[in-house]
């Protein structure tokens, strides 16, 4: 099998470079397609809202679809100048972790909160796979609420996947490592010896949503690349992708491309929660941060937590098994009855699907094929439902529609395939332009697709923008799905690069969406809440200025009394209570983002100014016609100056007009 797989391999990635060596002729014509279905009337709302992972900015961006109109970009792992996240005092908490404040991430999934399987529109959840961490973003808000980051993990690729009733946001590690609690000072060529992998699963709070690692199982060193809950019959397993069962440390290009098969593995979660009652789990010091943003006080807060348990196989028969998987598997997708698992090797030439009922089946029966690191190994024909045959080249991921269809993406092969899941034909095919990673459909990974699109998230674009530099746009593509052929309708340039993407009906957010915060519920210790309140105050060489801004206005704005080595906190409260009126606070020199602070909100912005001389301060959202006259001064006196501090708004100033410091 192997010598005849290498052959496969390079027919494959010659395959791939004569593709980006030349432009398939005629591409441009054949990709016309009805762009009228994609065309959103201006005034008029989109039909789904589409929740886009940006890579390697970090942040989740939020489009419309079918429209392929940018909505939002949410700040989540990396700071954010536009909206001052991460650069705010009381945004800053949210990016602490274990290793101190790390100002990005690497975000690839996307989960929406569920139940019974269907999307309910609560939060949205992104993975860091840098610094692992999770975040829930509230789809009131549109914010991030909450980052724990996970020990014990490194590259939370396999991240976050939740289950049917949100019962845990699940976290596979990509990387296998030393645990945290042993000396991980280690020689790298001891990996067979030294380093395991972890699945975490994270609960999550069915009220507040706030999560908390609940537990983590232990396993051989491999690396877990995606993963799938199960649902309806299959609820209460969760399907891992692994590679490298080879337990390779170093060329992995090679070294983990030698077996024919890697492994699914199936954890049964429910018989993991067993075990954790009775006692069977360790509990383990580790360290890991958990920040929370409180609504009410619009503020976060960092705690270090020491502790996490940990459910080790070796102690819990009947909990995890192996499912052999032709290749390097990448994706691992449940299909809407959850009978089915779709493995998609990165290098396999068929796309294997697993049968729900014959993996219970081989499990009961004992029908394993071996073991692996003591766990057993279901073998492979007994579990499986079928191949896809000759699907395309480099199958990555599957979603899935409503009517027993499945969508698979090609890598190397460029192309979107649909296939039927009873019978495994493969029933159309289309290109993407170029070089799909993952695709998605709305609802595609629940029980309830709502189907209509598939949208093809590209890693390279080439010559379908305007050329920018040596750098190009990444891409989304919109298919139309309605009828039996998939057809293109249209493209967008998307934020970083987008992994994963989940839509959800526009209806099932909007009546929740926040207008503004109401100021009597301002319980940020710095608040200001009406202009009797506004002042400046000196504590040692703080100095604390409690603004108010209304259009068009700051109070105070003229500030004195400040001096060299001094730190200034401004806090600003908006008092405005109308929605979309929010306004900026920069100031000159300051290293640091401007503020962008929301009707009812406080947020603080730290300056340590670096010279003497009076400063410009002023508000960078145009918020009314006087925008541009929202502004003021701060004085800022040398070290030993007796200027006293003072403060005002609108007062003409009676002192000296030619005093200067002495
Ligand atoms: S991955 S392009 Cu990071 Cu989800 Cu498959
Ligand atoms: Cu406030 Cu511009």
């Amino acid at each position: 099998m192997k010598p005849l797989f290498k052959i496969s391999l390079s027919i494959a990635l010659i395959g791939f470079v004569a593709f980006q060596g030349c432009k398939p002729k005629g591409i441009q014509a054949s990709a016309g397609g009805d762009a009228s279905k994609a065309y959103v009337a201006p005034g008029k709302y989109d039909e789904f809202y589409d929740f886009v992972s940006g890579g390697f900015s970090g942040q989740m961006s939020v489009y419309g679809l079918p429209s392929g109109r940018l909505l939002r970009v949410i700040p989540v792992f990396s700071v954010d100048p536009e909206k001052g996240y991460g650069y705010s005092e009381e945004t800053k908490p949210m990016l602490n972790t274990s290793h101190g404040f790390v100002p990005w991430d690497d975000l690839h999934h996307i989960a929406l909160s569920e139940t019974d399987g269907i999307q309910d529109g609560r939060w949205v959840f992104g993975n860091g796979n840098n610094t692992p961490r999770i975040a829930r973003i509230d789809l009131k808000t549109f914010r991030t609420a909450e980052i724990i980051e996970i020990p014990n993990s490194a590259g939370n690729h396999s991240s976050p996947f939740i289950t049917e009733n949100s019962e845990y946001v699940i976290a596979g590690t990509r990387f296998s490592i030393p645990m945290d609690n042993t000396n991980g000072d280690v020689a790298i060529n001891t990996y067979k010896q030294n380093f395991k992998g972890t699945v975490s699963f994270i609960s999550i709070d069915k009220t507040s949503g706030r999560l908390g690692i609940a537990f983590q199982i232990l396993t051989p060193g491999i690396n877990f690349d995606l993963a799938r809950a199960g649902k309806g019959k299959s609820h209460g397993w969760m399907f891992f992708s692994c590679y490298n069962s080879e337990k390779a440390n170093t060329l992995l290009e090679v070294n983990a491309s030698q077996k024919d098969k890697d492994f699914i593995m199936a954890v049964n979660w429910k018989k993991a929660e067993e075990y954790v009652k009775a006692g069977k789990a360790q509990k383990r010091p580790v360290a890991y941060a958990h920040n929370i943003y409180d609504e009410n006080k619009h503020m976060a807060t960092s705690e270090i937590e020491k502790e996490v348990l940990v459910l080790d196989p070796k102690d819990c028969p009947d909990m995890i098994y192996f499912m052999p998987c032709p290749k390097s598997p990448h994706g691992c997708d449940t299909d809407p009855t959850g009978e089915y698992i779709v493995g998609s090797g990165k290098l396999a030439a068929v796309i294997p699907v697993f049968s729900f009922t014959k993996i219970q089946k081989a499990i009961a029966d004992k029908n394993y094929e071996g073991e692996y690191d003591g766990i057993p190994v279901l073998k492979y024909e007994a579990v499986l439902h079928g191949e896809v045959q000759k699907p395309g080249l480099g199958p990555l991921h599957t979603e899935f529609d409503a009517n027993g269809n499945a969508y698979t993406s090609f890598f190397i092969s460029s192309e979107i395939v649909k296939w039927r899941i009873s019978d495994l034909k493969v029933l159309d095919r289309v290109p993407t332009y170029y070089s799909v990673g993952h695709l998605s459909v709305p609802g595609g990974p629940t029980r309830k697709p709502w189907g209509k699109y598939v949208i093809a998230y590209n890693k390279i674009t080439k010559d379908r923008y305007l050329p920018t530099g040596p750098e190009l746009a990444q891409s989304a593509q919109i298919y139309d799905i309605s009828g039996d052929k998939m057809k293109l309708i249209l493209d967008f340039p998307t934020i970083g690069e987008p992994h994963y993407a989940e839509a959800i009906p526009a209806d099932i957010l909007i009546k929740n969406s926040q207008k503004i915060y109401k100021i009597e519920d301002n319980q940020n210790p710095w608040v200001a809440k009406g202009d009797k309140y506004a002042r400046v105050e000196r504590k040692g060489n703080e100095v604390h200025v409690y603004i108010t801004a209304i259009r068009s206005h700051f109070n105070p704005d003229n500030i004195e009394g400040v001096k060299l080595g001094d730190i200034v906190y401004f806090h600003v409260t908006n008092l405005e209570q109308d929605w979309d009126i929010p306004h900026g606070f920069a100031v000159k020199g300051a290293n640091n983002a401007e503020l962008l602070i929301m009707p009812g909100e406080t947020q603080t912005l730290a300056w340590k100014p670096d010279r003497t001389g009076v400063f410009p301060i002023y508000c960078t959202d145009f918020c009314s016609a006087l925008h541009q006259e929202m502004q003021g001064y701060i004085r800022v006196s040398v070290a030993g100056s007796n200027v006293p501090i003072s403060f005002s708004m609108g007062k003409t100033q009676t002192t000296d007009s030619t005093a200067v410091n002495k």
